[in-house]
């Protein structure tokens, strides 16, 4: 793995970009904002994510998923519970997650973008990820 990882370095002439990206839920309302986001591939992601509501106190994370699995990962981390984050345990659909935040909160994750692609976005707390859902576009160097 380490060589592979240096011959991709040694290939690409430009450093990996430190990217700084900013998502929160519309107020009390469970939807994102923005419901889209894009960073270049293999970017060093620092995401910050808030939770904007000052009512209704349903907690909120921010889950990124390989395309096409939001569904399933929703599903089971309905069966895993709030204890567990509204996530599978090691689930390896998951990209990046945020804990679940209170309303007022703010928490930032770091990670590094995954290949080009559009890669879902949802909330798993449950019902929430009907509306509360975007895409991080991810783009060629
Ligand atoms: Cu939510």
């Amino acid at each position: 793995m380490a060589s592979a990882a240096a011959l991709v370095l040694t290939g690409c002439e430009r450093k990996p970009p430190d990217v700084a990206l900013s998502v929160q839920s519309d107020g009390d309302f469970p939807i994102f904002t923005p419901a889209e986001l894009s960073v270049p591939t293999g970017a060093h992601v620092k995401l910050t994510f808030h939770h904007a509501g000052t009512i209704l106190s349903q907690t909120h994370n921010w889950i990124l998923v390989k395309p096409g699995m939001a569904e399933a990962v929703d599903m089971d981390g309905m069966d895993a519970g709030e204890q567990s984050n509204w996530l599978k345990k090691d689930d390896p659909r998951v990209i990046a997650a945020t804990p679940l935040i209170e309303k007022g909160a703010s928490v930032t994750i770091e990670f590094t973008a995954p290949a080009p692609g559009d890669y879902p976005y949802i909330c798993t707390t449950p019902g929430h990820s009907e509306d509360m859902h975007g895409i991080l576009h991810v783009t060629r160097n």
